[in-house]
């Protein structure tokens, strides 16, 4: 039996249930917490040494000294060259196409020039290094390697560090075969919170990064947020979600399938069907139910759809549109017939798919755009991780002899206001006549 909530946005009780449906806090464990203080300590301290001891301890394998945990990027090409060639050419593919939309993305420097001569702009520079966390066992997506790597690279970072965990000392082929093509330069077989530790302090192993970025578990996440400040971070993302918007056209076992594919990532994950003709939704809850058993993953999928699955009953197309905006899903379906007067009307998801024939998994590895989005309704604030998120802005100033003169007055007296004449007279110097002259020794 599948079970997942039958909700009416009408009924008096919603709001409530919508609520809970939506809530969802990563477990801050005190525990954890001084788990990962404990851990990041020890990698300050001692480097290596504790790199080995807890890849010892954690993963299970016995290397014997600091160098063994590198992967050599020999291996890397190796992992490449071992994969079927249809693996090869869908990864090939999928880089591609992943490039391709981020070179659009990249931002570029812009300057003007005013009356006086003074120039204003911005200049973007890459970040120098960059970590990336790649989970092990089951939660490894060669996908997301792609994902977070290759903005990286268009966006100019000259170097790409990626730590893994390699329990028991297996290493996941595809993992290496994608860190090779998505360009990643050094690769090391550590993970948890050590590894994160490792990027952001260094080790003499491990160079230190500027950012990190990558999915991970507890461990991970509260490492992460625990070095921010020193490192850049990405985002801690929570369980996938879906929520589909469906005028009742589209084949029931699409959508059930759709539903599916995000509720088998995690029992956290969230997958919402908003439609307003009941009798699809008891199609769509009959697709559910016949397909369920056939699905490889069926117990994730079914304690997910039953702990945060919902098929919602609205009035109409315009209360679908306020939901599917008040719940700001990472990933939203429109599978109406004319989908891009809707998309204008939607403010809040991380990824809006277009159409009955547009199927959320192949956002998830090749269309192009990004598959790390903003969960938890952090689409309200927060953006697909992009070229951007790799690139820096720095002002720029050049005021000519005039400009100095004006703006030298105006800062004067602003600074004189805030009782800081240092700044006062600095602004003032250049600001005489004649300023642009060279000043005798
Ligand atoms: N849907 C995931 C990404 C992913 N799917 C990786 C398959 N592999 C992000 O929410
Ligand atoms: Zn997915």
């Amino acid at each position: 039996m599948a079970e997942i909530s039958r909700l009416s946005a009408s009924d008096e009780g919603f709001d409530r249930q919508l609520e809970a449906l939506m809530s969802w806090e990563s477990i801050s464990d005190r525990q954890v917490q001084d788990t990962v203080d404990t851990i990041l300590a020890a990698v300050r301290d001692r480097g290596d040494q504790a790199l080995l001891d807890y890849t010892i301890r954690f993963d299970g394998w016995e290397p014997e000294q600091a160098t063994d945990l590198e992967i050599p990027s020999a291996r890397l090409e190796q992992a490449w060259q071992g994969l079927p060639a249809s693996q090869r050419q869908a990864l090939t593919l999928a880089a591609g196409r992943i490039r391709d939309y981020a070179e659009h993305q990249k931002l570029a420097g812009w300057s003007y020039r005013e009356p006086d001569g003074t120039l204003l702009g911005q200049q973007v520079t890459p970040l120098d290094r960059v970590g990336l966390y790649v989970p092990g066992g089951k939660a490894a997506y060669p996908s997301s390697v792609l994902m977070n790597a290759i903005p990286a690279k268009v966006a100019g970072v000259p170097e790409l560090i990626m730590v893994v965990p390699t329990p028991g000392g297996d290493v996941n082929e595809l993992v290496l075969a994608a860190a090779h093509i998505a360009g990643v330069t050094r690769a090391f077989a550590i993970g948890g919170a050590q590894a994160v530790a490792a990027l952001a302090y260094g080790t003499a192993l491990v160079p230190p990064v500027d950012k990190i970025v990558g999915p991970g578990n507890i461990f991970v996440a509260t490492a992460k947020r625990a070095v921010f400040g020193r490192v850049g971070i990405d985002m801690i993302a929570g369980p996938s979600e879906i929520l589909i918007l469906c005028d009742g056209q589209t084949d029931p076992d699409w959508i059930a399938m759709d539903l599916f594919s995000q509720a088998e990532h995690d029992e956290d994950a969230q997958a919402i069907l908003v439609a307003w003709d009941p009798d699809y939704l008891d199609r769509v809850a009959a697709s559910i139910e016949r397909l369920l058993p056939t699905m490889e993953r069926h117990a994730i999928i079914a304690k997910a759809l039953k702990a945060r699955g919902a098929l919602i009953l609205v009035r109409d197309l315009d209360e679908a549109v306020a939901l599917a905006n008040r719940v700001a899903p990472e990933h939203l379906e429109l599978s109406v017939a004319d989908p891009q007067p809707l998309a204008a009307r939607i403010r809040h998801a991380g990824a809006i798919f277009l159409g009955r024939h547009t199927a959320e998994a192949v956002g998830d590895y090749c269309a192009g755009p990004n598959h790390v989005l903003p969960t938890s309704r952090t689409a309200r604030f927060s953006s697909p991780l992009g070229v951007y998120d790799f690139q820096k802005r720095s002002s720029l100033i050049m005021a000519s002899p005039q400009g100095a003169a004006t703006l030298g007055q105006t800062a004067a007296v602003l600074a004189r206001g805030e009782g800081l004449t240092a700044h006062a007279r600095s602004a003032e110097y250049r600001g005489v006549a004649g300023a642009d002259v060279e000043r005798p020794a």
